[in-house]
């Protein structure tokens, strides 16, 4: 944490203090930088092995299934994206993907995939991924194709997944089908093993911030029913409910990169020497200082309130997750971009950290629900607490 005393903060109890403390350590040993070269493919599949090596991705999964704590706590996985966040954005990356794919599983697996899957996935033996978003239907989920029919023994699913991060190097995805044949109408979940005939990566293609992403085409992939996630046609609430737990981790990964920004923005401003003075010296640049470190301490603030409030209060936290992504991204943005200005020339350098904080960030304020689709969320539910909905 930028900010010392902001893990005195009620939000945590001594075990999130600890976790802090250790990864704090364990990241500076290990992760040197976050400019990588070459295969980011090859670089992820490394930094999930380090990872598993290390404990990290135990906190991905229940304690049943080889996790550090019984079920996922939502503060110790923001700590961890912020961490990691602050330190690589790939290893925040790396980090993310093994529980955004697999906490469809833990939250509503059967016994046979918690078993199957969430081992692996903790120790970093197999890689997760998440397929929801499709090439006409990002924002709006529920306007999917990919279908999932019923035959004698399973499913057989056909359809196109885009914008799917993990793919080709996931082991398996968690996929949302529509299954109108099925008992109930609507969007079912299955977990798909990447080797399943049927199932091909037929895209791949590079963000500005690389990371592993592509298309899956689907082509009567047969399943066997075992891997259905879920109720039958209940596999809109199981998504949306991982993305409640998962959103408000968006904002502690943005949370982490605006510090790493801010960390090197005040360096620069007692360091670099002009008008016969320091670049603090100005006031316009004490200005964006004071915003930049209150727009962060309230970022804090909204994406540790929606990670307790989920963890202490257990209640369904989909309006203060929504609060915490689009401050947290869009609050890192700014000040991302106000410490590109601070850095000059050298913020634009390609290799420098800056600029690559500046590519980093782009993606937060899109994926896992765009700030338009948040601000949606949040005016939905505060209006249904006039209409007596909830
Ligand atoms: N938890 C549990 N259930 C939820 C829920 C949540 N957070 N959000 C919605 N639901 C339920 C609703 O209660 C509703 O159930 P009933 O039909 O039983 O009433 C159902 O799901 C449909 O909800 P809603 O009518 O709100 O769905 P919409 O299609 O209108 O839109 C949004 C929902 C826009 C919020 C949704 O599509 C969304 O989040 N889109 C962004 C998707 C995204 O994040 N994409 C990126 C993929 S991951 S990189």
């Amino acid at each position: 944490m930028f900010n010392p005393d902001s893990m005195l903060l009620p939000f945590f109890d001594d075990a999130h203090r600890q976790l802090h403390e250790d990864l704090h350590t364990w990241s500076r040993a290990n992760l040197h930088s976050r400019i990588h070269e070459g295969s980011v493919d090859k670089r992820c599949q490394e930094l999930v092995k380090m990872l598993g090596d290390a404990g990290w991705l135990r906190y991905c999964v229940p304690a049943e299934y080889g996790g550090v704590l019984p079920g996922l706590d939502s503060r110790s996985l923001c700590l961890l994206r912020q961490t990691l966040g602050y330190y690589d954005g790939l290893a925040d990356f790396a980090f993310v993907l093994q529980g955004l794919g697999s906490g469809p599983i833990s939250l509503f697996g059967s016994e046979h995939l918690k078993q199957k899957y969430l081992p692996h996935v903790a120790s970093g033996k197999m890689l997760a991924a998440f397929a929801l978003s499709e090439p006409n239907a990002g924002s709006d989920a529920a306007a999917m194709t990919t279908r999932a029919t019923r035959t004698k023994d399973g499913y057989r699913i056909n359809g196109v997944k885009t914008w799917i991060s993990n793919a080709d190097i996931a082991d398996f995805y968690t996929v949302f089908a529509r299954t109108e044949n099925d008992e109930v109408d609507g969007v079912t979940a299955f977990v798909v093993d990447a080797n399943t005939p049927g199932l091909q990566v037929t895209d791949r293609f590079n963000l500005c911030a690389p990371h592993p992403i592509g298309t899956l085409t689907f082509t009567d992939c047969e399943i066997p029913v075992s891997q259905r996630l879920g109720e039958p046609g209940k596999g809109f609430k199981v998504a949306m409910q991982n993305l409640d737990v998962f959103r408000a981790s968006v904002g502690a990964a943005a949370l982490g990169f605006a510090e790493a920004a801010l960390d090197m923005g005040i360096d620069r401003c007692v360091n670099r020497q002009m008008f016969g003075g320091t670049l603090g010296d100005l006031q316009i640049t004490q200005a964006a200082i004071g915003d930049m470190c209150t727009e962060i301490d309230a970022a804090t603030l909204l994406v540790y309130r929606a990670a307790w409030e989920r963890d202490i209060l257990q209640k369904r936290t989909t309006r203060s997750a929504a609060m915490a992504k689009m401050f947290g991204t869009e609050s890192a943005q700014r000040i991302i971009d106000r410490c590109v200005q601070l850095h000059g020339g050298l913020g634009v350098k390609q290799g420098h950290p800056m600029e690559m904080l500046y590519r980093e960030i782009r993606a937060l304020r899109i994926y896992e629900g765009a700030t338009e689709i948040q601000q949606v969320v949040i005016a939905r539910e505060t209006m249904k607490t006039k209409t007596g909905a909830i």
